[in-house]
């Protein structure tokens, strides 16, 4: 099960599964899981918890540790609580864990820092050996928390049934995505040019369904973080209960908008923002030649299956909100107001 490289340049190790042993007795017998995190770790607890309903059909919670912390939880008998965090360090997802562990719970992490407070105090995990984030905001992280979960949604899937055989595309679907991630990275030059166009912007709308929702979240998040723009990220269904009242052209609309059960309902929100006059950046599947005249601006990213999806569309995002802060001259590496690890 260790597919992974780990990163594309190939110097970091796999990710390994080993750290879950100790777990196997609870994680056999698991009735729910939570997941707990914050920022962009919570963004990838929610693609986990889709991914853990679709492929292991386990109820799964995604909470934010800093209001778990603070409530008064019911942890049931044979809940298993996993803790996500880059750093290892977040304050509110350590409290968050005593208080879950306080209430019997079964206690997993995925980290990037190995022996970090937060993966010593599950006991048993995931790292992601993928090294620290060197900036502030979290991005290599946030991919490589979707591969774990990825694996561990295999590993949970082999634990369960010992005659299980993984289906052959499932693993050439992870092994094929460090070159998918490349052939993105080769075409960051087209996103500077759209980056150009919206650099002086002072708001944005990142909209996305079923997998690409939580990517909605972080594309906006991650141009809030380094650009300071105020952006916000919604389900796409969701636009018309409200942010469709702030839809002009002065606002680039930037849906996530891949060749996936989503599709045709996210060309119909698509059509709603283009008659309210509003401006579209599309993030959309290879081969895509359809959405191309619907919209203003398309980057293509590779075809992959739909629980992976996450890794690759989140990367032209990220890009896109790398070179929106470096036009508007902030420092993408030491984001004002921002810690690398928030240990208060
Ligand atoms: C959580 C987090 C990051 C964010 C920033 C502040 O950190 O919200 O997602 O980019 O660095 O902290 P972690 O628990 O994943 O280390």
């Amino acid at each position: 099960l260790n597919l992974m490289r780990g990163r594309v340049d190939g110097n970091h190790g796999p990710i390994k599964l080993g750290g879950l042993i100790n777990r196997e007795k609870e994680l056999l017998e698991a009735k729910r899981i939570i997941i707990i995190a914050c920022g962009t770790s919570w963004h990838a607890g929610l693609v986990g918890e889709y991914m853990l309903e679709e492929l292991v059909r386990l109820p799964v919670e995604v909470e934010y540790a800093s209001e778990f912390r603070y409530r008064n939880p019911i942890i049931e008998k044979n809940t298993i609580v996993i803790a996500i965090s880059q750093s290892g360090e977040t304050a509110d997802t350590l409290a968050a864990m005593r208080q879950a562990k306080g209430k019997g719970a079964a206690m997993l992490s995925i980290c990037n820092v190995v022996g970090s407070s937060i993966a010593r105090e599950a006991g048993s995990g995931i790292y992601l050996h993928i090294g620290p984030e060197i900036g502030v905001a979290s991005t290599k992280a946030f991919t490589a928390q979707i591969a774990a979960f990825y694996l561990f949604s295999l590993y949970l899937l082999l634990l369960k049934n010992k005659d299980y055989a993984i289906p052959p595309e499932m693993i050439s679907a992870i092994r094929t995505i460090p070159d998918k991630i490349q052939t993105i990275l080769d075409r960051e030059k087209e996103i500077g040019e759209i980056a150009k166009i919206y650099k002086d912007t002072n708001h944005a709308l990142y909209l996305g369904r079923g997998f690409n929702y939580p990517v909605a979240l972080e594309g906006a998040l991650k141009l809030k973080e380094i650009s300071y723009i105020h952006a916000e990220g919604y389900p796409a269904a969701e636009m018309k209960h409200g942010p469709i009242a702030l839809i002009d052209k002065n606002m680039p609309v930037i849906f996530i908008a891949t060749k996936d059960s989503t599709y045709g309902k996210i060309l119909n929100n698509i059509e709603e923002v283009k008659s309210r006059g509003g401006k579209v950046i599309a993030i959309a599947t290879e081969g895509d030649r359809k959405i191309t005249e619907k919209v203003d601006h398309v980057f293509h990213i590779p075809e992959t299956s739909g629980v992976l999806i996450p890794i690759l569309s989140v990367i032209p995002l990220q890009l896109l909100a790398y070179h929106m802060a470096v036009l508007r001259g902030c420092d993408v590496d030491k984001p004002r107001n921002l810690a690398k690890s928030v240990t208060v």
